[in-house]
């Protein structure tokens, strides 16, 4: 595999970075986050994989050795309760907020950039096929508008045989690709069917972020090691464009709500920033307000039910 084209902080200004999302689909900036940042995270999450047995005790937290026996992953509902707990940690949703990456992001999506509420936290097992991230372009699971952009954060160095993010160069040149969906929990891009230029890979360290267009297909490398691999995505767009509002509130029917992800919180500073933006939603709220009393079948019409109660 061909290795990552890197740039330094340092050298970034709007034009080149555009240009390189738009020839490459994706940029790797080196040592862009404070190395502190990145850290207070890992301990968050390091500490409540702890408490819920997921670690060696006798072990280092941050050294990410699980227990013997243990691996779990989406959807196991011994996965979810965990992830809802690394979901609602403020260090989490604060990291995106980092001044120097939200600098980038507007050179990239605009001055007026809105950055996603719910980034994912991802909690993976070493040697363990089946939660591993196969090809797929995020835009199949975002909607909205395209010009979405993903960023890629590890919270501790990660070495190929972690299991970092892979990208398939240009291959956001090449539209909507097929995603296979029967018999899958998570539609993916099935093996040696992807189009773009070849894949790129290599090391990605604690302060480091891997950007990425919507349509940019992206899979994970194995996690090799003996450790997890910890680390976060988020999503940045132009704050003018559309936006889909299913990636504002809780959709599903898992119970999740703001008001539970903020109920420990230190800070008022981060809660609901999304809800004070004069966003373009589509659906609109009128428009979901519609489908909630018309959609078919009725589980459809739940779930327009629970986004418009949440985005009153
Ligand atoms: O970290 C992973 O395994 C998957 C990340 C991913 O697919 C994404 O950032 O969109």
């Amino acid at each position: 595999m061909k290795a990552f084209y890197e740039l330094k902080k340092s050298e970034l200004n709007p034009t080149m970075l555009q240009d390189e999302i738009g020839t490459k689909g994706y940029v790797l900036v080196r040592d862009l986050l404070r190395r502190e940042a990145v850290d207070a995270a890992l301990t968050d999450v390091t500490r409540v994989l702890s408490r819920a047995g997921w670690l060696q005790p006798e072990r280092d937290p941050k050294e990410r050795i699980p227990t013997l026996g243990v691996a779990y992953g989406d959807p196991d509902p011994r996965f979810k309760r965990v992830y809802q707990e690394v979901f609602n940690l403020e260090g989490l949703h604060r990291l995106p907020h980092e001044l120097a990456l939200q600098k980038v992001m507007k050179m990239l999506a605009g001055e007026q950039v809105l950055i996603h509420p719910k980034p994912i936290g991802r909690l993976i097992f070493p040697n363990c096929e089946r939660l591993v991230t196969h090809a797929h372009q995020d835009y199949e699971f975002m909607g909205g508008d395209p010009e979405l952009y993903t960023v890629w954060i590890p919270l501790h160095d990660c070495p190929i045989e972690i299991g970092p993010l892979r990208i398939l160069e240009g291959s956001h040149r090449h539209g909507i690709q097929h995603h296979e969906r029967e018999n899958l929990h998570v539609p993916e891009i099935p093996e040696g069917t992807a189009a773009g230029d070849g894949w790129v890979g290599g090391h990605v360290n604690a302060g480091d972020v891997l950007i990425f267009h919507s349509l940019t297909v992206h899979a994970a490398s194995p996690n090799l090691s003996d450790q997890m691999r910890l680390s976060m995505d988020c999503r940045f767009q132009d704050a003018r464009r559309i936006v889909n509002p299913a990636n504002l509130v809780f959709a599903g029917e898992s119970g999740k709500s703001w008001e539970k992800t903020y109920a420990d919180w230190t800070s008022a500073e981060l809660k609901y920033y999304w809800k004070k933006l004069p966003l373009m939603l589509q659906p609109s709220k009128e428009e979901l307000v519609l489908l909630a009393e018309r959609a078919e079948p009725p589980a459809k019409r739940a779930k327009y039910v629970r986004m418009v109660s949440q985005l009153e």
